[in-house]
């Protein structure tokens, strides 16, 4: 305790004294010491300020999780902490016969949500839901939970390294590193930042072993392709290739040391995610082949000579732009990189051709300056987009498994954390949206489903009901700053108050492509650039007929869309929610910056979920589940009035006991407490979709 009570002095702010001294209390009063606390709900009383002291305590304590009723919460180390994921530990809690007793832990979610699959009551899909701001450990936390499936779900024959079997955990594995290279950058908030959102499937067999997983992406930014804020990055990819490329591969992807390329800013900076050999060695695990892997790198290096294209103005409007003179050069190397021909490359950038008139004449117009930029930015974004798209589906091609070979699956949802930068735009009012969306759900389906467990309680419940509609009254809400010169507006968001630029924000929406911009890119001999620009007869014919293409969905929009059919598949899973906290913005090891802390607790309001979750139960069961899995129990006692049957299986707060025939009992019981967590709140929301469970999907099936 001593060296508890020792360890906390060392908190470097002005709370830490204040933090001893109650620690002292506490230790003289005999209460558990608040670092051992591994349930949230156990704090006294639950408050945001105790609820603080508690994380902090355990953070300065190096444990790192810790339970808050339903939820997890995990403080990122932001040091390397090797014991805490070893093999060694997840079989340990995959052996453990109730993990829930184990010390908190990813792997407790992961190995319970494993058991809720071959639950005997009611096998349901499960997902795990990990949330939290940008750089607090979603990913990292998300890349565990696969690599602990990775190992519990092996199939039995790779424990003996059989071939088949270890390649397609090892495969699955493999799809992070690629996917993080060309989908991360390094932001102000964290140098590995998600910059597209993920839902990956784990498929299991009847047999519970993992036969394949797919893949399911949302939204990449884009726009950072051609656009970096200040101190940010590219993706990974670019400087990876341009740090790790032999001497041979510079000379053919025209990359000589020291170039400098205005698209690959803060290169000076060298991050551990640098490493070209890690990616490269993925894809070939993924069965891109180093052929395939050379051209898609030719293709990025031709993306960066585009960069470097400038353009003067033109003092005559009838006049196409002029080059900057050392933009020969890069319009040359990049047609060569890219196999376009250079001239038609040119045209593309500084002239617009537009159709007009019953008979469809063809007018070409000169670009300005700005225009042409926007057109050199465009072509990238397109070639980038496609490029990330089509290796995604390489990689579900690589490891979906066969749809007669698995049946129920496990989802891990990784998306972009909630962000608030000096400059917001389109691309943070979808990531906060989509947050936003995520907190919606997590409030439905948990908070609302604690609310019927606990009709008998009208009064609390009423009170509750209230309190979620004002807060769901109160957000969001719209504003705007009158004294600010550049037009903005704010959202206040569940997560804060975030301002939001119009500038450019319509047409980023509308995401324009001119369709010059296509048909060039059809025109390369590229082998990779031919696979993501194929020429389509009958879009060639209805231009040429003048026909109207079919109308272009909005940015948003398909964001909406593809969001929604994402919360659709979450409504029909049994949900685990882990939430991670950042303990200070810089990343920074042993540093627990209370403020910060708290506005992510706030946010989350993770103080009403710990009230609801300690005067809820923590076990719920559909009531025709339970009385068909458990007729026994209707000899021994009346049946409950139809509806959610709540059980609560804690020592002390029993709803519930089986105090008459309890030898007979005891196996039952034991079935219970190893199969009821498979069961859910979901499952207690009358007309749920749970209840009719449709065969899942995304997957190669649907
Ligand atoms: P995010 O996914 O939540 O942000 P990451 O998972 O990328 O955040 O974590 C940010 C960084 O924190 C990692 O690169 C690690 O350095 C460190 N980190 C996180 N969790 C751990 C851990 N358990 N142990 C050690 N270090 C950790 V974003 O994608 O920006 O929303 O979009
Ligand atoms: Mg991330």
């Amino acid at each position: 305790m001593l060296q508890q009570v020792n360890g906390h002095s060392s908190v470097s702010d002005a709370q830490g004294g204040e933090s001893f001294r109650e620690d002292l209390q506490e230790f003289l009063s005999g209460e558990a010491p608040l670092h051992q606390l591994d349930d949230l709900t156990k704090v006294n009383p639950v408050t945001l300020e105790t609820v603080l002291r508690c994380l902090q305590a355990r953070y300065m304590a190096d444990t790192f999780y810790t339970n808050a009723g339903c939820t997890l919460v995990a403080l990122n180390p932001f040091k390397p902490v090797p014991q805490l994921y070893s093999p060694e530990l997840m079989r340990e809690y995959h052996a453990a016969p109730q993990p829930q007793k184990l010390k908190p832990h990813i792997f407790t979610v992961g190995e319970q949500t494993y058991r809720n699959v071959k639950s005997l009551i009611e096998p349901v899909n499960q997902s795990i839901i990990v949330s939290g701001e940008s750089g607090a450990g979603k990913t990292w936390t998300s890349r565990c939970l696969m690599k602990f499936y990775a190992v519990v779900a092996a199939s039995p024959t790779s424990w003996d390294s059989h071939k088949i079997a270890e390649r397609i955990e090892q495969r699955i594995l493999n799809s992070n590193p690629v996917m993080e290279a060309f989908g991360n950058a390094c932001t102000l908030r964290n140098n590995n930042s998600s910059r597209f959102g993920k839902f990956i499937q784990l498929q299991l067999n009847s047999a519970q072993q993992m036969t394949g997983a797919a893949v399911q992406t949302y939204l990449l930014e884009k726009t950072r392709v051609a656009c970096q804020a200040s101190s940010e990055r590219n993706f990974h990819i670019f400087y990876q290739m341009c740090k790790g490329a032999s001497a041979d591969e510079r000379l053919q992807w025209h990359l000589p040391k020291g170039a400098a390329f205005s698209w690959l800013p803060n290169s000076e900076r060298t991050l551990e995610e640098d490493c070209f050999e890690v990616t490269r060695e993925a894809m070939l695990h993924l069965g891109i082949e180093t052929p395939t892997q050379n051209n898609v790198f030719k293709v990025l290096a031709g993306l960066l000579h585009l960069g470097n294209i400038r353009f003067a103005d033109s003092e005559d409007e009838a006049q196409p732009c002029q080059l900057m003179d050392d933009a020969k050069c890069s319009v040359r190397t990049s047609a060569l990189l890219l196999l376009l021909p250079e001239d038609p490359l040119l045209e593309t950038l500084r002239i617009r051709t537009i159709r007009a008139g019953r008979q469809q004449q063809v007018f070409r117009k000169p670009c300005s300056r700005a225009e042409c930029d926007t057109r050199r930015d465009c072509l990238a974004k397109l070639v980038y987009s496609r490029l990330f798209d089509w290796l995604v589906s390489v990689i579900n091609s690589s490891i979906c498994a066969d749809p007669s070979s698995w049946s129920t699956f496990i989802g891990l949802l990784d998306v972009y954390g909630f962000e608030s930068f000096p400059h917001n735009s389109l691309e943070q009012l979808c990531i906060n949206y989509a947050n936003e969306k995520l907190q919606q759900h997590f409030v439905a389906h948990y908070l609302r489903a604690q609310q019927e467990c606990r009709l008998n309680r009208p009064s609390s419940a009423a009170q509750l009901q209230t309190r979620i509609e004002s807060a769901l009254a109160g957000r969001p809400c719209l504003g705007h700053n009158k004294l600010s010169r550049e037009p903005s507006f704010i959202v206040v968001h569940y997560a804060g108050p975030v301002r939001y630029h119009t500038a450019g924000l319509v047409e980023k929406n509308k995401d324009p492509i001119p369709p010059e911009l296509t048909r060039l890119l059809q025109q390369s001999q590229d082998p990779v650039l031919k696979v993501l620009f194929p020429t389509d007869p009958e879009e060639k014919s209805q231009e040429e007929q003048g026909q109207s293409r079919a109308p272009v969905l909005t940015v948003v929009s398909k964001f909406k869309a593809s969001l929604e059919q994402l919360l659709q598949v979450l409504h029909r899973t049994t949900p685990h929610y882990i939430r991670c906290i950042k303990p200070n913005g810089q990343g920074q090891a042993q540093t627990f910056l209370r403020e910060e802390v708290l506005s992510q607790l706030e946010a989350c309001g993770l103080v009403e979920t710990i009230h609801i979750s300690a005067a809820g139960f923590p076990i719920r069961v559909s009531h025709q589940n339970f009385v068909e899995r458990y007729e026994l129990l209707r000899r021994l006692r009346p049946r409950t009035s139809p509806g959610p049957c709540s059980l609560s299986l804690d020592e002390g707060r029993s709803e519930w006991s089986p105090h008459t025939e309890e030898a007979a009992l005891q196996p039952l019981l034991q079935d219970i407490l190893r199969t009821l967590p498979a069961l859910t709140q979901a499952a207690a929301i009358p007309g749920d979709p749970a209840e009719a469970m449709p065969a899942p999907v995304y997957c190669g099936r649907t």
